[in-house]
């Protein structure tokens, strides 16, 4: 077994300590990094996705293994080097998954990765209300929102999100992003959000490209 699958294997059982040490000998043997994220601690939920799916792994279980790959993601941090930070140190994010949603794995690595391009990132964590985006706008007068959702069911959360924003005169004031599971690039220009982002590097890429 290589070691990306043996670091995906100890993220699929939450084995924090095991997650850490895989993780840190990849990186002191020269791993690439983007390797480790994307075939060691994502590959990790990808083992967890069906098992979730098919009732053979239950809420806690997945917890556990999102805590081990934070705590991957954390080691990594740190190495997720910046290539051109001086554009961007004016610029704020403010990020959430929207109203009704609890998936926050995805956007906290968005989080990690715009942070670590100098990126100034406000968290506003998950069940986001529109009214508490809004806010959010008039408070920290962002550049940009980012808007997560994993759930069919909360997509639409979205949509009522932008409307909000809209409604608050402050659309022309941000450029909003959105990503998530469920979420397409069709289904971003249906409720007219500025980027659809695939995944967290992506994220990082439209907003690098939209400030420069
Ligand atoms: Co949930 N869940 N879950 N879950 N869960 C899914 C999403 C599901 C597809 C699993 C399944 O059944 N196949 C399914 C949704 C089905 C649907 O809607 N059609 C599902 C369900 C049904 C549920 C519950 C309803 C289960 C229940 O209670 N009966 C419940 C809902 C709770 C709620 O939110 N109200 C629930 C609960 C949970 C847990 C709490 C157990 C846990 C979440 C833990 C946590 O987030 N802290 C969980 C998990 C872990 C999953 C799966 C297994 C993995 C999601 C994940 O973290 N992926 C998921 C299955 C799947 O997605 N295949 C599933 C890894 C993560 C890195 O990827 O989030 O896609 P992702 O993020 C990517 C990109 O999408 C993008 O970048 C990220 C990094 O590259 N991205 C953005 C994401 N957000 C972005 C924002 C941006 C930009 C890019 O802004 C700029």
């Amino acid at each position: 077994m290589s070691e990306f699958n043996k670091l995906a294997e100890a993220v699929f059982k939450g084995d924090i300590k095991s997650v850490k040490a895989i993780t840190q000998s990849l990186v002191d043997s020269g791993a690439n990094v983007d390797e480790i994220i994307n075939k060691g601690l994502l590959g990790g939920m990808d083992i967890v996705a069906p098992k979730f799916k098919a009732g053979e792994m239950f809420v806690p279980e997945v917890l556990r293994a999102a805590k081990a790959l934070g705590n991957g993601m954390e080691l990594l941090k740190p190495l997720l080097g910046d290539d051109n930070a001086g554009t961007r140190q004016a610029a704020t994010f403010v990020i959430g998954t929207v109203a009704g949603d609890l998936h926050d794995i995805g956007k906290n690595l968005v989080t990690l990765i715009l942070e670590s391009s100098s990126f100034k990132v406000i968290d506003l964590g998950v069940d986001v209300s529109p009214q508490r985006f809004v806010d959010a706008i008039k408070e920290h007068e962002p550049h940009f929102i980012g808007l997560s959702a994993l759930l069919t069911t909360t997509m639409m959360a979205m949509k009522d999100t932008i409307n909000a924003i809209s409604a608050a005169g402050l659309r022309d004031k941000v450029k909003i992003l959105v990503g998530g599971a469920p979420i397409s690039q069709e289904f971003a220009d249906e409720i007219s959000a500025d980027a659809y982002c695939a995944d967290a590097i992506a994220a990082k890429e439209i907003a690098v490209q939209m400030i420069a």
